[in-house]
């Protein structure tokens, strides 16, 4: 099953490599240029900066980068909460041919570490001054994000020249092995990604986007920052998520969309002015499922029918509810352009191909071998069902993972932090439901002497990053295993071990 035409306007069609953009600053300056007067970037120290003041500064900065020494392939690990200069950082490297990691704040100095030391970036730009001490030593240069980059100006090297299949991206994804590993999206990947929403969501260079999630993931930065670029539209940048602010900003800055993870939707809904969303011409919500019943709680408050949509950071999104036509709760929707669906196997897993699809893991020949078929298709991991309209949903996962707040947490990383207290002989991690958070992370343990919540918490410190703390912690005597070993991990429920 293939890009469905319920995606297109009416007449529409979408040959995403016919486009003639090969690069995202390509794709990018077709709008700077045709509106350069136009606000594009609102951060709540600067203002706004319009189309023309964001193709100019960014290619200030990519003068001082290459000054640098910085050159085209060189990776270089950007990681700061939203401002502007995040965004100018991001698009100077990108239009020189720089490849971005973009990096979650969140991270402590061992996953820091990890991402440096397997990636080797050239240069690392953090915006806070604490973790650049934590990186001085693991990258030849490590940049303060300021509009001066650190370094003096020079020549503006070669703009908005690289090629299609020059990578982009390479963002941190964990997996199985407990151990990240980097997707390389490409300059035509993202290209392809943003133009399939920007024609789904019929996108255009009057939107104006609260962009409240972070840029350090796909959702925000893959999805929000380069689908309103492509569009040559604007976005309202915001330091963390505060319901009061947005639902007072929609008619403030005369927003018309929204993207969110249901955790931000739950808290819409409970607040006194939830009404407001009606203003909006789209709410989006995904990177983890919005419950049918949270869906018609919005509803009920706000008139809002929210589109869901399905993603993955190698894939960037890949299934969307339709913007005309029925936004069915509990479903993710049909392909969008440019997507090839498949269900494979029995459980069925969701298998896809599509110009947005990464072409492969940084330096893991291993992990690239399991994540796609002989035939090419990428196995994304999560276990679907079609209904009769072509609608999927998604049922289940193969991989473990479990997802809170939109953040992805691998048990096994966490597990094997855990594994390293001294009171823990065993351990096995896994997600709760939660209201609020969709899921939350709690531990089963087997312990040598007695442990609390909080001096477990207390140990993982800065290990973890906080969103993958355990949240409950539940001693047991013995895990569950199967003849093989395994752990059985549907067994652990409600802080107990069922039976077989
Ligand atoms: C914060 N905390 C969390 C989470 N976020 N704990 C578990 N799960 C989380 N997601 C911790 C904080 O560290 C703090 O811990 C405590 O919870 C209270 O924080 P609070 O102020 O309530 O949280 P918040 O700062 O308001 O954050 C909630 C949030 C945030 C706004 C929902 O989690 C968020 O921005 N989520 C979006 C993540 C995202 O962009 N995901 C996309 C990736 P303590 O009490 O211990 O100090 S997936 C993706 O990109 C793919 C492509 C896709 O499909 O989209
Ligand atoms: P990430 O690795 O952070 O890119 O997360 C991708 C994963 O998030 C997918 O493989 C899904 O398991 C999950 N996901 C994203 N969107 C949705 C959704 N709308 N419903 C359920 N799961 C989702």
């Amino acid at each position: 099953m293939s890009g469905s035409p319920a995606h297109l306007p009416p007449g529409g069609s979408f040959d995403p490599t016919a486009e003639g953009c090969a690069s995202l600053g390509e794709l990018w300056g077709r709008a700077w240029r045709t509106r350069p007067d136009r606000p594009q970037l609102h951060d709540p120290e600067r203002g706004w900066l319009s189309c023309g003041e964001v193709e100019q500064a960014s290619a200030e900065r990519a003068a001082r980068l290459a000054r640098l020494g910085l050159a085209p392939g060189d990776r270089v690990l950007l990681s700061a909460e939203s401002s502007a200069d995040l965004v100018l950082a991001h698009i100077a490297c990108l239009r020189m041919g720089l490849v971005v990691l973009p990096t979650n704040t969140a991270y402590g100095e061992r996953e820091l570490a990890h991402v440096l030391q397997d990636a080797r970036p050239a240069a690392a730009i953090l915006d806070d001054p604490a973790r650049r001490e934590l990186v001085a030593g693991l990258a030849p240069r490590v940049l303060r994000l300021d509009p001066a980059l650190d370094g003096p100006t020079g020549p503006t090297p070669d703009l908005d020249v690289a090629r299609p299949d020059a990578p982009a991206l390479i963002g941190y994804t964990s997996g199985t092995t407990g151990r990240p590993k980097g997707a390389v999206l490409s300059h035509a990947n993202c290209v392809a990604g943003a133009e399939a929403l920007r024609r789904a969501w019929r996108w255009t260079a009057d939107d104006r986007l609260l962009l409240a999630l972070p840029l350090f993931h796909m959702h925000g930065l893959g999805v929000g920052l380069h689908g309103t670029l492509a569009a040559g539209a604007s976005a309202v940048l915001y330091r963390g998520f505060r319901p009061d602010e947005i639902l007072a900003d929609i008619e403030r800055f005369g927003a018309t969309l929204f993207f969110g993870v249901p955790t931000m939707y739950h808290r819409l809904a409970a607040h006194p002015d939830a009404a407001a969303l009606a203003r909006l011409r789209l709410c989006v919500s995904g990177s983890a499922a919005l419950p049918a019943s949270l869906h018609a709680t919005i509803e009920r408050a706000s008139g809002q029918r929210v589109l869901e949509r399905y993603g993955m950071t190698e894939t960037l999104m890949l299934v969307s509810n339709p913007y005309e036509g029925e936004r069915r709760p509990g479903s993710v929707g049909l392909p969008l352009p440019g997507v090839e669906l498949r269900l494979a196997g029995d459980p069925a897993e969701i298998q896809v191909r599509g110009a947005n699809v990464f072409a492969g893991y940084w330096e893991r020949p291993d992990a690239n071998a399991e994540a796609f078929t002989a035939d090419g298709w990428f196995r994304t991991g999560d276990l679907g069902e079609r209904d009769d309209d072509g609608y999927l949903r998604i049922v289940g996962r193969a991989k473990e993972l479990v997802i809170s707040g939109g953040y992805n947490v691998y048990p096994r990383e966490v597990e094997d932090v855990l594994r390293e207290h001294p009171a823990i002989e065993d351990v096995a991690v896994v997600g709760e439901p939660s209201a609020e958070w969709g899921e939350r992370v709690v531990a089963y343990v087997v312990a040598r002497e007695p442990i609390a919540l909080e001096a477990l918490r207390r140990f993982v410190g800065d290990r973890l990053a906080p969103y993958k703390h355990p949240r409950a912690l539940h001693p047991v005597a013995a895990l569950p295993r199967n003849a093989l070993g395994k752990v059985q991990k549907h067994r652990l429920s409600d802080g107990r071990v069922l039976p077989e």
